[in-house]
């Protein structure tokens, strides 16, 4: 009559000494961490009836860098289809410009909408 043995570790596949063909080959495995890029920002201009040309194209060429071709452009874009994006940026850099032109429009009394929106 045999008795049962208690179990022992190297009956473990993973157990010390167990590296044979059968048992742990203490492969290193490495979990790839993918790098997030942040999320952009449209930033938008709106038509209306009432703000002049000459003062949308005067808010490209200020806060958007735009030459005076390039703005004159950009307007003629949002007064005929209604909209345009004037610019794409990190959160924080497309709040400030929208803040800056909303603004910019109000202490003129024009009523010039400017959103942004994720990409
Ligand atoms: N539609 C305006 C006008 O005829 C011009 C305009 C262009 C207004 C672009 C806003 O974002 C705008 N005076």
């Amino acid at each position: 009559m045999t008795m049962p043995r208690p179990p022992l570790m190297t009956d473990r596949p993973d157990g010390p000494g167990n590296d044979g063909p059968d048992g742990n080959t203490g492969v290193v495995t490495k979990t790839r961490s993918r790098t997030q890029r942040p999320p952009m920002y449209k930033v938008m201009l709106l038509n209306d009836d009432y703000t002049p040309m000459e003062f949308v194209v005067h808010v490209l060429e200020r806060f958007f860098g735009m030459n005076h071709a390039q703005a004159f452009d950009i307007m003629l874009t949002v007064h005929k289809r209604g909209l345009a994006v004037v610019g794409v940026f990190s959160f924080e850099i497309a709040e400030t410009k929208v803040a800056q032109v909303m603004d910019f429009a109000r202490r003129h009394q024009h009523p010039l909408q400017c959103t942004l929106e994720k990409e």
